[in-house]
């Protein structure tokens, strides 16, 4: 338990109709019977006329929750007062919260942390919280919430608790390591259990990298020579105007992003600069970053220009993203732009996926309707415990690792076994946040807001 008590404005920024201020710590009961006159009954909502005791003077009239730890958030006693939104008053309370004894502001993400070091969620928990703080689209919402309500660490749980059987096993064998034969009977009992993990856990690994699509966003990368449209493109998706249009050729340098929703999930669309050669050496860089984006991408929207077209990339000088990008993993969309201008000759049509004029809005909907099925064949119905992050990966590759090393290995040599085992429920342990996580706490509370 923490000898500090912290407080911290939990909703957002004023003014709003009503703010939340939450407390932490040994003193949050002393400071709210000081407030309040008296204690509200544990987990009651009371009202209750907040009181500076030093000139009597009134800070508000509040909703006062009390809650007993460790039933509450941080598993410490917690008090919130759900006070007036105005600025003034939120700052007044904060202000006299910061004269109590041992009191102080909350760091970021300090409540979830305490709850965190007090058992009340573990590490995939606080990670999913974060999410869900985060989550713009209702996809990345229901991921997190899954993540949050205990789903994900239950089977990582599971897998850790039969690693735990399988390593019994092996280290029960140990003890008959003078009688011949029998070591490698006993630990060849745990064989089928690893076996059965180390598939589990492969299948699991090769998602696809779903999680970490709804997680991030699905990347959507639009290449092409210039003037072919692109940036006018991004900013009829955007609906706003993002990037600079003109029909100067060699218009965009930078990289643009902007984040859609397409049917709850998030799409992040990038803008880059024509393809074409060029002495000038900020341009250069800007197709030089086009490239690296368009390797990155889930989806690769190749624009045309109507009234120049060059229909393949190998027909756009300089376009030197490599044969096998283009061929295999990247599925890329034909993008035909300024219909408006001009039409696609039948004898091409076949090779073009969609027609769209940037400027019109033609064909957009269309555009839009095969990003979404991009999404949903990338990211699809599946499992409903998926992968979100790329700690999670490591530590799950770590530990398929290690099973490899014991299914491989030579078996009567129990010591070496049962040492891949542990490695193997240790990557599992740092997974849940049960053994040595100190290096990754800061990074992860990091990501919350102060009052979280
Ligand atoms: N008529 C017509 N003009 C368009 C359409 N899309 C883009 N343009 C025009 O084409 C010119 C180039 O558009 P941009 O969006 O700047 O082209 P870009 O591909 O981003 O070009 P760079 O940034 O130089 O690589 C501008 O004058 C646009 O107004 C379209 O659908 N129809
Ligand atoms: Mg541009």
């Amino acid at each position: 338990m923490s000898l500090e008590t912290i407080y911290a404005l939990s909703s957002g920024a004023g003014p709003t109709g009503v703010a939340v201020i939450r407390v932490s710590g040994p003193e949050a009961q002393n400071i709210t019977t000081s407030l309040c006159g008296k204690l509200p009954k544990d987990r009651v909502a009371q009202l209750s006329r907040l009181i500076d005791r030093s000139d009597n003077s009134i800070l508000d009239e509040a909703l006062v929750l009390f809650f007993k730890g460790p039933r509450s958030f941080t598993g410490e006693d917690v008090v919130e007062f759900h006070i007036h939104g105005g600025r003034a008053v939120i700052s007044s309370l904060l202000n006299k919260l910061s004269t109590f004894p041992n009191c102080r502001m909350a760091e970021r993400g300090e409540f979830s942390r305490r709850g965190f070091e007090n058992g009340k969620l573990d590490l995939i928990e606080v990670e999913g919280l974060a999410d869900l703080i985060a989550a713009d689209t209702l996809g990345q919402k229901s991921q997190a919430l899954s993540q949050l309500g205990g789903e994900t660490s239950k089977l990582y749980e599971g897998w850790r608790s039969d690693l735990i059987y399988a390593i019994a096993l092996v280290e029960s064998a140990l003890d008959f390591s003078d009688e011949a034969d029998v070591p490698e009977d006993i630990a060849g009992e745990a064989l089928p259990t690893v076996q059965t993990l180390y598939s589990k856990i492969e299948t699991f690994l090769d998602d696809g990298a779903r999680g970490e699509i709804v997680r991030d966003g699905f990347r959507v990368v639009i290449v092409g020579p210039p003037n072919a449209g692109k940036s006018r493109l991004l900013n009829a998706l955007a609906k706003r105007d993002v990037a600079i249009v003109s029909d100067e050729a060699g218009t965009t340098r930078d990289v643009i992003e902007v984040r859609l929703d397409i049917d709850g999930l998030p799409v992040i669309v990038t803008d880059t600069a024509g393809i074409r050669e060029t002495k000038s050496k900020v341009e250069l860089e800007g197709i030089r970053r086009s490239f690296e984006q368009a390797r990155q991408a889930e989806l690769i929207l190749f624009l045309i220009d109507g009234t120049n077209p060059q229909i393949e990339p190998q027909m756009v000088p300089d376009f030197d993203l490599d044969d096998d990008l283009l061929r295999g993993e990247i599925p890329v969309l034909k993008v035909w732009n300024k219909s408006d201008l001009a039409e696609v000759p039948i004898e091409i049509s076949k090779k073009i996926d969609v027609i769209i004029s940037a400027q019109e809005g033609a064909g957009l909907g269309k555009l839009t309707q095969l990003i979404s099925q991009a999404v949903n064949d990338r990211v699809g119905q599946g499992e409903a415990v998926v992968i979100t992050r790329e700690r999670h990966r490591e530590l799950l590759r770590k530990c398929s690792d290690e099973l490899e090393n014991f299914l491989e290995g030579d078996l009567s040599d129990t010591e070496l076994r049962a040492e891949d085992l542990r490695q193997a429920a240790f990557s599992l342990g740092r997974l849940v946040g049960r053994v040595d996580v100190e290096d990754v706490l800061d990074k992860i509370f990091i990501e919350f807001c102060i009052g979280k």
